[in-house]
């Protein structure tokens, strides 16, 4: 665009200025054709064909049959639900009718955790798209969906190449019946540390507008002073507030009291107190057993008035068992996940957790032939991310031990890998633990969760152990992140940060006290918006200010990717990952109503350039696009 006002520029069509420079670049004349939608779409299928994706090299483009998809009568009403209650009778109201529930309501989380927990959260949103409406129709007494938030945001734009705001909005529209839930790191947003105060502000009023009835909030420290603007945006916005407080430790070992049953009441107490409509409680690492959940759901029924909604991750295999605990105790919703995508680092089934209670008054009031059904659904499409699964094969009771969050342990196995550790994988899993015990034995959630697992991968990987940190930490460069949490802009742990060790990662620099939001400047929406129209060179839209205003480089890299091959989101998951097959053919919806019908032909040789011709039939016509063979 720049150099085409150049061209039209009046000084310049009459001929009036000096040319040395212009004579002496012949390339500033060359302009890139602009490629048309068809083209920019083959030149993404022919990289994927012969480049595979994420780096991982050409792969063979497994042969899926099409998924089952569920028998619904799309001409009936869809029934109304827990939304309808909201809209009627205000977040309180909800709170209210939820408390008077006599069985045990369900979340289910396949849209947001249990992907992102089994699947590296690459379940994209023409996937989720094609089940949201029969869901709705089947499951219209469930509690909420989680659909949103957490990893999803970012993964959406960096790994998926698509728009999160538009998977929010896109499934709204064809889930109008149920109450839509995110989960939401307070001051840390969708992202991994704290952002200034306007944004937080910002971001819950559009991502309401545009969808979320429930803020599950945490804080990565249970720090509540760093909840409680988040809560109030919330409030503010007449959404439900689930103030969550994470669960760590083990309430049952009275050796390690740090995190008792009495931590657990009081910060209970401080929630309810900053105006949470529901509490929550994040077990992230699966780590809350039967007997603790019985207690501290006992304890927290007599502590708070407000609802409890309790969420774990099945790691250990004994999820299930968990949750008729906690039931038994009188929580009101607890988290699952369709069976075919539940179990593992996921959350419990739905389907068992249904079976386990038959003859209970508590038992779900859940249609399980839909379950079982839309299972067949997520069976079918898990096939598409085989790619993408973390190997765990079997319940994992060392989670006990190393109390990593169910998200981030595949996650910390690949930054392992990368880093030359894969061998080593036994030892980053008990440093962790030994990091977590130098820090003071903090909570373990993003983004805390992920400077343990910095700090961990760089003791092993310099062969440090807990005396040379001590011993040699004054020469020692710690990882950025681990500095950034012990000068407190991750916010504050309870009982503070161990001094000796926050000295010598510091060394010399001084610590923050108070809420990390208050010192950041605000975001100025109006320079943003300037800026951001001549970066995109189109309209902007608030959710472009809010997500650059969060990911800056991640969002710009969308753009260009946009603006390189078009919207990719219409291409189905196997064509997506793995490009084409040779002689195959794909049909396109590119917009409703306009499909194309794709078919490749033949891949060129390699040119000593490192290129290739890809040829194609566009409906019908013959086409070629020359890619680099990055091979
Ligand atoms: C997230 O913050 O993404 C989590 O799921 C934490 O458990
Ligand atoms: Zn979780």
């Amino acid at each position: 665009p720049f150099l085409e006002n150049v061209i039209q520029h009046s000084q310049f069509q009459s001929g009036v200025y000096n040319t040395t420079f212009i004579d002496r670049s012949p390339e500033l004349f060359v302009f890139p054709k602009r490629k048309d939608r068809g083209t920019k779409m083959l030149s993404y299928i022919a990289d994927r064909t012969v480049n595979g994706f994420e780096g991982k090299g050409s792969r063979k483009k497994p042969t899926i049959p099409k998924p089952r998809i569920p028998q619904v009568k799309y001409s009936n009403e869809i029934p109304g639900g827990t939304k309808q209650i909201l809209d009627e009778r205000g977040p309180e109201g909800l709170a209210k009718w939820l408390k008077e529930q006599k069985e045990v309501l369900l979340t289910d989380t396949t849209f947001r955790d249990a992907h992102q927990s089994l699947l590296a959260t690459r379940v994209r949103t023409k996937d989720l798209k094609t089940i949201a409406e029969p869901t709705s129709r089947l499951l219209p007494d469930l509690f909420s969906l989680e659909m949103w938030g957490g990893a999803t945001f970012d993964v959406a734009y960096r790994f998926l190449n698509e728009d999160p705001w538009e998977r929010l909005l896109t499934l709204r529209q064809k889930s109008p019946n149920v109450l839509f839930q995110m989960l939401l790191r307070a001051s840390n947003a969708v992202g991994y540390k704290n952002y200034p105060d306007n944004l937080i502000r910002e971001f819950v009023e559009k991502s309401s507008n545009a969808g979320i009835d429930v803020f599950r909030i945490f804080d990565s420290l249970n720090w509540v002073e760093g909840m409680k603007l988040t809560i109030d945006a919330v409030r503010e916005n007449n959404k439900i507030a689930e103030a969550s407080m994470c669960y760590t430790g083990d309430i049952m070992d009275s050796s390690r009291p740090k995190y008792d049953l009495k931590y657990y009441q009081n910060l209970a107490k401080e929630l309810q107190d900053a105006g949470a409509h529901i509490l929550g409680i994040k077990d992230m690492a699966g780590l809350l057993k039967p007997e603790a959940a019985y207690q501290l759901i006992s304890s927290l029924k007599e502590t708070v008035d407000i609802p409890i909604h309790l969420h774990t991750h099945d790691t250990s295999g004994n999820g299930i068992f968990t949750y008729a605990r906690a039931i038994e105790a009188g929580v009101d919703v607890v988290d699952v996940a369709t069976g075919s995508m539940a179990g593992l680092t996921s959350q419990p089934s739905a389907n068992s957790l249904y079976y386990a209670l038959e003859g209970s008054e508590r038992k779900p009031n859940v249609d399980i032939e839909a379950y079982e059904q839309l299972g067949h659904y997520w069976e079918d499409i898990r096939e598409y991310y085989t790619d993408f699964e973390s190997g765990m094969m079997a319940p994992h009771t060392e989670v006990y031990h190393h109390e990593m969050p169910g998200g981030q342990y595949s996650n910390l196995q690949q930054q392992a890998r990368a880093v030359g550790l894969a061998d080593r994988w036994d030892e980053v899993k008990h440093m962790y633990r030994r990091v977590n015990d130098m820090f003071g034995d903090i909570v373990k959630v993003t983004p805390s969760s992920k400077v343990v697992g910095d700090m961990a991968l760089f003791m092993v990987q310099n062969d440090l152990n807990e005396d040379d940190i001590y011993e040699k930490g004054e020469s020692l460069a710690f990882p950025d992140s681990v500095v950034e949490l012990f000068q407190g802009y991750l916010g504050q742990p309870y009982e503070g940060f161990p001094s000796e060790l926050q000295r010598i990662v510091l060394k010399g620099r001084q610590p923050i006290n108070e809420r990390p939001g208050e010192l950041l400047d605000p975001v100025d929406f109006k320079d943003l918006k300037e800026t951001l129209f001549h970066k995109l060179d189109r309209q902007v839209t608030s959710f472009d200010m809010i997500s650059h205003a969060l990911y800056p480089k991640v969002f710009m890299d969308y753009h260009k990717f946009t603006e390189q091959y078009g919207d990719m989101s219409v291409l189905d998951t196997p064509t997506f990952f793995y490009g084409m097959r040779l002689g195959e053919e794909i049909e396109v919806e590119i917009e409703q109503g306009k499909t194309l019908i794709v078919k490749l032909v033949s891949i060129g040789e390699a040119q000593v350039d490192g290129t290739r011709t890809v040829y194609f039939e566009l409906n019908g016509q013959p086409r070629e696009v020359v890619i680099k063979d990055l091979n």
